[in-house]
């Protein structure tokens, strides 16, 4: 197994959910972090519990991802420590609204095709070039299983996911050779603030996880840390994660 002691690692969408639970996971292992997000606070919440717990360094960006000037602006101005990262987290992203195509809010798309693809990109294009320079990385995008198959009031969202699938693959094609591996994580339903920001309702989002058992930001997170801890030459390409009470997206079980 890679002992990730002292490797350096970059999260985005680390305020809350599943970036959040990798933080204090990679933490836990020794590793330093640069996490990014929108709210301050919070960054500087977690920065300061995870630097009182664990004997890691942790640096906070405040950025919004999707707004391309503000991105690559300030990730000019961390050239320098973005060129020693070993581990890039994609975690930032999520779904906005649950309507046919057609009564959908073209707002919500463009912040999920500005977060979930160009953001990742942004961030992605950045780093690349420095991991095979140092011929050594790991790149983990937070995919779903929304990103295999389609299901109602949700084209835009699966068609964001499938667009990471695509990269992932596209990336791999494209560093074979260079010692960087990609892990494209694919979860089912995940209780974290996922919903509520999907539904924009926080009733109509506790409903969806009534009477089954969802998986934890936590459960996934260990999946990742699982896949970054694999030997160098093992790259875990794909991992499909839902709840047992979840058969696929059309199949949830409810007691
Ligand atoms: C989140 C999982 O099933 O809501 O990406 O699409 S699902």
């Amino acid at each position: 197994m890679t002992d990730l002691k002292g490797q350096l690692a970059l999260i985005t969408g680390a305020t809350s959910g599943i970036g959040k639970a990798c933080a204090f996971q990679l933490a836990g292992e020794g590793v330093n972090l640069i996490l990014t997000g929108r709210r301050e606070g919070r960054l500087d919440e977690i920065k300061k519990e995870i630097e009182d717990k664990f004997k890691v360094g942790v640096c906070v960006l405040c950025f919004d991802l999707s707004k391309k000037e503000e991105t690559l602006n300030l990730l000019e101005d961390y050239r320098d420590r973005l060129s020693k990262l070993d581990i890039l987290i994609n975690n930032a992203g999520g779904a906005h609204g649950a309507d046919p195509f057609d009564k959908s809010s073209i707002e919500d798309w463009e912040i999920m095709i500005d977060i979930n693809i160009k953001g990742l990109l942004y961030i992605t294009r950045l780093v690349v070039p420095y991991m095979k320079e140092n011929k050594s990385g790991h790149i983990v995008n937070l995919g779903s299983v929304a990103g295999r198959w389609v299901y109602p009031n949700g084209s835009v969202y699966c068609a964001t996911k499938h667009a990471v699938k695509a990269i992932s693959e596209g990336l791999r094609a494209d560093l074979l050779g260079q010692n960087i591996r990609v892990t494209n994580i694919e979860p089912g339903m995940v209780k974290t603030e996922f919903a509520e920001v999907r539904f924009k309702d926080k009733e109509q989002a506790n409903a969806i996880y009534k009477g089954m058992t969802p998986l934890t930001a936590n459960d996934i997170a260990e999946s990742i840390l699982w896949s970054l801890k694999q030997p160098g030459h093992v790259n875990i390409q794909e991992m499909v994660i839902f709840p047992t009470d979840q058969a696929s997206v059309f199949q949830v079980h409810r007691s």
